[in-house]
């Protein structure tokens, strides 16, 4: 049964009945201790020399480290029968059969990628909690109808090549024009997909058509503090945001610090300090929970005796609303040409990414909620400040995402924590999902 838009909830729903929802109390839950064991041994793949898993981790992706983790991903999900392959775009996944082949499969993941010096729950709870299910299931000989597939996305952070969720954008056959011949850091895009086992060359075959999963699931940190806050242990995503990037050059003119008279300077960091205060003023200077952020800057020549003649800043807008940030970004190139008049310097914005908004399905919605009910598990709605690969997967089918608390709200930090009994509740949580869903 897929579910349409068409489909009245009620006979979505009520087909739920009958599933495994019912029997959620008799499955035991996943096992807390291995989730938590495999979450510590992937942590190791990108920990600071001679650090802790308090340390956090640097997986970037595409590099030695990711390559790493993206190993020992597929080796558990060997060991829990699954046969792990790759598509075009380095995308991880692996099939758990059901009982009718030919029906569409319930596809649930995450990814394992990190920020450089980020944390050890975001995207790595619900990698490592998509095989924990299958295993679970495995070991209490639990049949589907449908099948059931793992998905481990490649470069959702974006870090590499300022521009996100791309495997899960690939397999949406939502790459952006002439992305793969990106540079960032010395490489190419194509050449970075080539090291992670990816097919650039087929890169158009990773696509996945409308309907060809049932739903997709994925269980997350909710990397803000609304859980923790409200004392909730389940949230249920009502949406997530809108993404914009722009990579911002600023053109000045190099020159001697000390002879260039203050007047006769064309200063670049002064310009993209003007710059970097206006991203913060358009955005606080009206109502809503957009958000506004440069979190990259590289000053040419960089030297402390020299005038900067150029630097190149990032800057990210998010919000529910699409239409808000492509107005924010409006305003913002207004304000970065007055600054360069101001500054005799040249500014270039130029947008590298955009990211849809995507909301959660309510029959999913509504899913996840029966089976934190039937758990004992209370739940609180609520939007998705993060992007997710999510967002990606709901352009081809229903979506829900499951959230589970971050201590102090803190995320893309060493300092990211999710308690170990918030990891395990989320997994069995996805488990009885999936087990909804499937049938
Ligand atoms: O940046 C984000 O929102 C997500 O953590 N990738
Ligand atoms: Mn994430
Ligand atoms: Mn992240």
């Amino acid at each position: 049964m897929v579910y349409h838009a068409a489909m009245n909830r009620r006979t979505f729903l009520g087909a739920l009945a009958l599933s495994p929802l019912a029997r959620a109390a008799e499955l035991p839950p996943v096992n807390a201790a291995r989730l938590r064991d495999h979450l510590e041994r992937l942590s190791v793949f990108g920990r600071p020399a001679g650090g802790t898993f308090a340390d956090g981790v640097s997986r970037i992706a595409y590099s030695d480290a990711d390559i790493a983790g993206r190993r020992y991903a597929m080796d558990l999900m060997a060991n829990a029968g699954l046969e792990p392959r790759l598509d075009p775009a380095g995308n991880i996944s692996a099939r758990r059969s059901g009982s009718d082949p030919s029906l569409a499969p319930v596809l649930f993941g995450s990814h394992i990628d990190s920020v450089p010096n980020g944390g050890n729950f975001d995207g790595d709870v619900g990698s490592m909690a998509a095989i924990e299910v299958v295993q679970t299931l495995n070991e209490n000989h639990v049949a589907t109808r449908r099948p059931l597939e793992v998905a481990i996305w490649s470069n959702e952070e974006g870090v590499a090549f300022n521009n996100g969720i791309t495997g899960s954008r690939a397999a949406a056959g939502r790459l952006d024009p002439g992305e793969l011949d990106a540079v960032w850091n010395g490489m190419v895009k194509r050449d970075a997909i080539h090291k992670i086992g990816g097919d650039p060359g087929r890169i158009a075959q990773a696509a996945r058509a409308k309907g060809s999963f049932h739903c997709y699931l994925e269980l997350h940190i909710e990397q803000g503090g609304t859980l923790e806050r409200e004392g909730f242990p389940i949230g249920v995503v009502e949406g997530i945001v809108a993404i914009d990037r722009y990579d911002a050059e600023i053109r000045g003119f190099a020159n001697h610090a000390g002879t260039t008279p203050m007047p006769e300077r064309r200063d670049a960091l002064l310009a993209a300090s003007y710059l970097t205060v206006a991203v913060n003023e358009i955005v606080r200077a009206q109502p809503g929970r957009q958000v506004g952020t440069v979190g990259q800057i590289a000053v040419t020549p960089n030297a402390p005796n020299v005038v900067p003649g150029r630097v190149l800043q990032t800057i990210e807008l998010r919000d529910l609303s699409a239409d808000k940030i492509k107005a924010l970004a409006a305003q913002l190139r207004d304000r970065a040409a007055d600054i360069a008049r101001k500054t005799g310097t040249e500014i270039e914005l130029r947008q590298v990414a955009h990211h849809d908004p995507a909301l959660a399905t309510p029959a999913v919605q509504q899913t996840i909620e029966a089976v934190c009910a039937k758990l004992g598990l209370r739940t609180m709605r609520l939007p998705s400040g993060a992007g997710h690969d999510a967002q990606a997967m709901a352009t081809l089918g229903p979506m829900g995402m499951i959230f589970v608390p971050s201590v102090g709200g803190i995320s893309h930090s060493p300092k990211e924590l999710t308690r170990w009994e918030d990891c395990a509740n989320g997994a069995t949580v996805l488990m009885h999902t999936v087990l909804a869903l499937a049938g």
